[in-house]
């Protein structure tokens, strides 16, 4: 059983690490040109067996259709500063041509009930595998460091209580993402003043 899921879940977890390096490497080429880098740190992980059986079961998605109709089996998240900076990424990764951008949902524009925001774009990423290519979907999920700290807090609440807040600490979230979009909009505010100073002191550590 273990070697069917391990068979199962190699191309994802080959999708996640090779991803993990080229949107790093993205951040790297902004870094050598010293100029703002729209993506601040990149993460991604495989979804654990439990929890593809547990969302497959919520969803109704029979195990046999997992690969068509499960879009996060494998996952990265990248955080940028700023709100500005979301499209400026999402727009880079539909010019690429080493995968293709088959869906968008923007849950920055239409947050979600409990307060969640952040930009998702599935993509179509082709695996080379001994046995040819093999095209599966992989979810980046794209935010900012504020509504990672909010969603990073929420999910981990989420486990205790599995999704039944009570009534307080559901609308302690909700106000706790109301106060981390205004601190997004604030850092808009003063964005070229923060960008500034950080090019003048990633040009001092250069010297
Ligand atoms: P994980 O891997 O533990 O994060 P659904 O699952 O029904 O909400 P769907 O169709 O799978 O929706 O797609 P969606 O909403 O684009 O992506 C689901 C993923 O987005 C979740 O994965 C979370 O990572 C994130 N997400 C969505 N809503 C919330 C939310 O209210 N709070 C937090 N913290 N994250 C959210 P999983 O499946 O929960 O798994």
């Amino acid at each position: 059983m273990l070697k069917h899921w391990d068979l199962f879940l190699a191309p994802y977890k080959q999708a996640v690490e090779e991803l993990k390096v080229k949107l790093k490497g993205m951040r790297s080429q902004y870094e050598l040109k010293s100029t703002h880098s729209p993506i601040e740190f990149v993460t991604g992980r495989v979804k654990p067996i439990p929890s593809v059986l547990d969302k497959a079961a919520r969803k109704g998605i029979p195990l046999d259709r997992l690969e068509e109709e499960m879009q996060d089996i494998a996952g990265l998240r990248m955080m940028c500063q700023f709100v500005d900076d979301i499209p400026s990424v999402v727009e880079i990764l539909k010019e690429r041509n080493d995968f293709e951008v088959v869906e968008e949902r923007n849950y920055i524009t239409e947050k979600k009930e409990s307060g969640y925001r952040s930009y998702h774009v599935v993509l179509r990423y082709p695996v080379q595998t001994i046995e040819g290519e093999k095209k599966i979907l992989v979810e980046i999920q794209i935010r900012t460091l504020a509504m990672n700290f909010w969603a990073t807090i929420e999910h981990s609440l989420n486990y205790k209580y599995s999704g039944n807040f009570p009534k307080e600490i559901k609308e302690r979230l909700q106000r706790a993402s109301e106060a981390a979009f205004q601190l997004d909009e604030e850092m808009s505010k003063i964005r070229e003043e923060i960008q500034e100073a950080q090019v003048m002191f990633s040009r001092k550590k250069e010297k």
